[in-house]
Formats: structure tokens, C-alpha cells, sequence
């Protein structure tokens, strides 16, 4: 066989269901002879985004594949895979490329090269005869240790390079491999935390990535801490649970600002303790444990007190029976005044911010929008995703999330438009679940074309615009733009166009009609068709940010 069929027979192998990919690029043949249904988008972003979601909705049990042409269409993959480089996504990227002999000959774009910042491994394919061996390195990257893409360059003449079936065939799918934390780091862990008065556990998308909710929550239960994820993080832990106080980024529940700054302890897992968009930095002056995959997050922007290198399951089941070793069964169950607490101050904060989300007021509020959303589908069988702006700002306090992967929260890196991609590929990767993204007007400008690969391929998701007409708080910054040119204003009838390209599109301009028209949205997206709802919104530029003091 040749080299394009060794690489589908792979493929194959791995459990590749779909290609995510934009022609031209006959290894798309290879893959439908084997049975993989190619998705084909409108641009290459979108295919890699989808690849993203479709990876972290299965935790990486099945890991998104990306096909694209050499030159332009690995050229324009760059920045989806730039993001899930940012937020530790594992995707396979399949370039082609010209001959062997014209590898990186000017002016053609070298992908390995370019590509390296930006991946655990970019390499070209130079011999069919190395498929196989380079294959199995690629998934053994991808599936163990901290999640990257990878990119394997396909030259044209490899893809046609004969490969003698033996070799071919000589595969097996590539097992993850993990490790625990070393044994006296746990100790010293488990120590320092039981001789804590307030301690506060900061989980990280590590734990989602891990699989590791039910481990966090007997850890949480045992040692009596209140625990707060991350952007990335947030339904790693149930966020109806007692001990939840939600989620930390720009923006946040006050239960986060009120924990965190009153903590003598944070205790991090499954996390990198980055102050950015994804995650709530950590205030100075506190003991910090950090437990982490990868060493390169320690002592990053804080210094620790301790660290523990592991796998968060691995390391979670190895601190609760450190915990029971030394403290008895029960571990520190306390008398419920650590739940009492965060309980009080969640009440205190939402009645402070009911008056939004409920509020009738046309334009619609945006918070209205989620909270209604919210609180009309079952969340145990929802995903919803925000995009960069507002929509996510806005969504992080507010939205309760129940189950691990039932929220795809993300903001490493923050390209509008991510959203939509990730919806499609998570819908993809997770068929029987509501899949929603939230995204502001900007945000359809970078990607809604994609609305009609959704149609296409009948991948029923809702995506929800809340357009208010405007980049929300930018006039701030671009005061004399906005007031002489118009700066920060947008139009669009996003319904309409949702609609042209074969979608089920509505306007929405009443907040009583929220609940009407998703249970319309959801009616057609049971039998595959996607939804877009366009709510007419206020620019809302009330965010729950509780900054540090
Ligand atoms: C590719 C990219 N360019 C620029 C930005 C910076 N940015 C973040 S939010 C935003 C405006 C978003 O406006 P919109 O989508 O209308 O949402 P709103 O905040 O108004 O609800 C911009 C320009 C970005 N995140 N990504
Ligand atoms: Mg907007």
C-alpha cells in the first residue's frame, strides 16, 4: 500500500472516527476508503478548533485529527493551533507538503519549523517505511503527560511511497502511560495541609483531563476544604456541591475573592497558578502547594511552599489515603461551618446580582439570557462553551456547572471565535449531549460561516449571539474613535444569516421569549440541524469581577 493508506489504516487503528480537514489533500481519500468520515469546514481554524473540542469532550480517549493541504492551508491553521497549544489541548495536524526535495525550499512555508513553538512535536514523515514508528510517537505524546498538539508533515511523494503491508500493519493503538506523585512528597502535601485553618483547593483543567471529579470531591469531603477551579477547570468539581465556590478568572462568584483572600493554604491540583484569563491569580502571602504534570509549572509565577509531580487521579487517590493514614477513616470532617460559610456568601452575592439576571428590561439583558438559559435545560446532559468577551466574563459566575465536561471554559489564549469550533467538535465527540455556545457579534464575525459545516454535516448544536451591537467596554479605551468614527460599533442580523446558510435562525427581542424560542431551538436541533438564537441586547458592562484588594 502506499504511504496515505498506511497513515488512514492508523488512523484507523486509534479510533479516529472523523478528519477535521480542508482539500486538498488526498490522505481525506485514504481515511474514507477506511471508513472515517472527513468533516470539512469553511476555514482552517474551524477544523482545528472542532479537533479541540472534540479531544477535550473525551478527555483525549479520542483524539482530534486535522487534515489540511501544505502552504496556505497549514498556513492558515496557525492560530487554532496556537490555541490549543495555549490550553493544553492534544489534536493531531496532518500537513501535506511538496516533494522531499523541495522540503523548506523558498518562498514555500515550512510547517515544521514554524510549527515548533507551538506543538510538543512537529517533525516531517521522510520515509513511508517510518509511518508506523513515528505514529505510535506521535499518540504516545499526545496521550501521556501534559496535552499538546502534534504535527506530522505528509510530503507528497512520502504519501505515494510504497510501504510493504507487514509493515504497515504492524500497529497497535498507543496506551496511556502515567505516573503518581513521589511518596514523601505526599506525605509533607498532607501535612501541611491538615495543620492549615483555612485552606482552599484550587483545581485546574488537569483534573478534567485526568478524569479525576469523583477523587477530588472525597479529597475535598475528608480534609473539609472549599474548592475553586479554574476557567478551564470549572466542573472538575460539582458546582452544586457545598464545598464549590465556583469558578475564578477575570471574573468570579464573590465565594472565590472572599475564600481565596481569607485562605492560609492553597492547595493547587490539576493546575498551573497563571493569573490570566483563564484562571484567578493567587493573592501573595498564603502557603502554596501546587500538584501538577508537568514540572514546568512550578515555582512559575509564585514560589511554593511544596509540589507534587503527578497524574491528578493518581495523586488525588495517593493524598486521600495519606489523609486517612494520618488523621483516621473520617479524615477532618469538621462540623459544617466551612459549607455555612460559603453558603452565606453565595447568597449574600447572588441576591446582589438577581435583579440582572432576572431582569425584564429591553434591550435584553444579557445575564437574563444565561440565567434563563440555565435554568431551563438539564445540565446534566449539557455542554455549554462561552466565547472571549463579555459572553465568557458574564457566563463564569453565573453558569452552575454539575459535570465534569459539561463546560468548556478556556482563556490561555482567547481568539474570538474559538467557541463556535469547539462546540461543533464536542457535539461531535459527545452526540447525546445539548451542546451551546454563548458568543457576542464580534466573535460571529471570526467564525459563523462555519454555522453551514454544522448544517452540512448535521451536527445539531445552539449557538446563542448575544448582540448588542457593539465590542462591549471597549469605548473606554477608544473614547475620541468611538465618538468621531463609530470605532467600537458593529451591525449584523445573525439570525438571518444563520438561516441563509440553512440553520435555524430566530431573533429574539423579548426577554419572556428566551425560554420559547430555545425549546423551538431544541425541537429542530433532536434531528440534527443547528440552531442560532440572536438575542437583542444591552451593552452590560456589570461583570462580578472582585479584584484583588
Ligand atoms: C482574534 C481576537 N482578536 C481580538 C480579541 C480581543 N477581544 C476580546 S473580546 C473582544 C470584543 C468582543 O465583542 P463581542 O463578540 O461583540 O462580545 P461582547 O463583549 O460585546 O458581548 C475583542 C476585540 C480576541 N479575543 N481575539
Ligand atoms: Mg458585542
Amino acid at each position: 500500500m502506499d504511504g496515505l493508506a498506511a497513515i488512514a489504516k492508523i488512523l484507523k487503528v486509534e479510533g479516529t472516527e472523523y478528519l477535521f480537514c480542508f482539500p486538498a489533500n488526498t490522505l481525506i481519500e485514504a481515511g474514507a476508503v477506511e471508513g472515517i468520515e472527513p468533516i470539512m469546514s469553511r476555514t482552517e481554524r474551524t477544523s482545528i478548533n472542532m479537533a479541540d473540542g472534540y479531544s477535550r469532550v473525551t478527555s483525549g480517549r479520542q483524539i482530534g485529527v486535522c487534515v489540511t493541504q501544505g502552504g496556505p492551508g497549514i498556513e492558515n491553521a496557525f492560530g487554532g493551533v496556537a490555541h490549543a497549544y495555549a490550553e493544553s489541548t492534544p489534536i493531531l495536524v496532518l500537513p501535506g507538503g511538496p516533494t522531499r526535495s523541495r522540503t523548506a525550499q523558498p518562498p514555500e512555508f515550512d510547517p515544521v519549523e514554524n510549527y515548533r513553538g507551538i506543538t510538543k512535536w512537529s517533525a516531517q514523515i521522510n520515509q513511508a517505511a517510518r509511518i508506523p514508528e513515528m505514529m505510535r510517537r506521535a499518540y504516545t505524546f499526545m496521550r501521556s503527560g501534559r496535552g499538546a498538539p502534534v504535527l506530522l508533515q505528509v510530503p507528497s511523494d512520502v504519501g505515494q511511497e510504497e510501504i510493504t503491508d507487514e509493515e504497515a500493519l504492524d500497529y497497535e493503538s498507543v496506551a496511556a502511560f502515567k505516573s503518581g506523585g513521589n511518596p514523601s512528597d505526599i506525605t509533607t502535601a498532607v501535612r501541611l495541609m491538615l495543620s492549615a485553618k483555612r485552606p482552599v483547593i484550587y483545581a485546574g483543567q488537569g483534573v478534567l483531563w485526568a478524569e479525576a471529579t469523583a477523587e477530588l470531591r472525597e479529597f475535598a469531603e475528608l480534609v473539609n476544604a472549599p474548592v475553586m477551579t479554574t476557567n478551564p477547570g470549572k466542573g472538575a468539581f460539582p458546582e452544586n456541591h457545598a464545598l464549590s465556590l465556583g469558578a475564578g478568572a477575570g471574573t468570579m462568584p464573590k465565594t472565590v475573592r472572599h475564600f481565596l483572600d481569607r485562605a492560609d493554604l492553597i492547595f493547587g491540583i490539576g493546575c498551573s497558578f497563571t493569573t490570566n484569563l483563564a484562571s484567578t491569580g493567587v493573592p501573595s502571602g498564603k502557603t502554596l502547594i501546587q500538584c501538577t504534570i508537568d514540572e514546568r509549572d512550578l515555582n512559575k509565577e509564585h514560589r511554593l511552599n511544596h509540589a507534587v509531580i503527578g497524574d491528578a487521579r493518581i495523586v488525588l487517590g495517593q493524598l486521600i489515603d495519606e489523609v486517612r493514614k494520618q488523621t483516621g477513616p473520617e479524615g477532618r470532617k469538621g462540623d459544617g461551618a466551612v459549607a455555612a460559610e460559603v453558603e452565606q456568601v453565595k447568597k449574600e452575592w447572588l441576591e446582589e446580582w438577581m435583579p440582572l439576571l432576572t431582569s425584564d428590561e429591553t434591550p435584553i439583558n444579557p445575564y437574563r439570557v444565561i440565567w434563563d438559559v440555565m435554568n431551563a435545560v438539564d445540565r446534566t446532559q449539557t455542554i455549554v462553551t462561552h466565547d472571549s468577551g463579555h459572553p465568557r466574563d458574564q457566563l463564569i459566575p453565573f453558569w452552575e456547572t454539575l459535570i465534569p465536561r459539561g463546560y468548556l471554559g478556556w482563556g490561555n489564549s482567547s481568539q474570538l471565535g474559538y467557541g463556535l469550533g469547539i462546540a461543533m467538535g464536542a457535539k461531535l465527540g459527545a452526540p447525546e449531549k445539548t451542546v451551546i455556545n454563548f458568543m457576542g457579534d464580534a466573535s460571529f464575525g471570526m467564525a459563523g460561516l462555519d454555522i453551514e459545516t454544522a448544517t452540512r454535516h448535521k451536527i445539531g448544536t445552539l449557538t446563542i449571539v448575544l448582540n448588542n451591537h457593539v465590542l462591549s467596554g471597549y469605548s473606554r479605551n477608544y473614547p475620541v474613535a468611538t465618538e468621531r468614527f463609530g470605532f467600537t460599533n458593529l451591525y449584523g442580523e445573525y439570525a438571518t444569516i444563520a438561516t441563509a446558510l440553512g440553520a435555524y435562525g430566530e431573533r429574539v427581542e423579548s426577554p419572556a421569549e428566551i425560554v420559547p424560542a430555545l425549546r423551538r431551538a431544541q425541537q429542530v436541533m433532536a434531528n440534527g440541524q443547528p440552531a442560532l438564537l440572536e438575542f437583542m441586547t444591552k451593552e452590560e458592562n456589570n461583570l462580578s469581577r472582585h479584584p484583588a484588594q
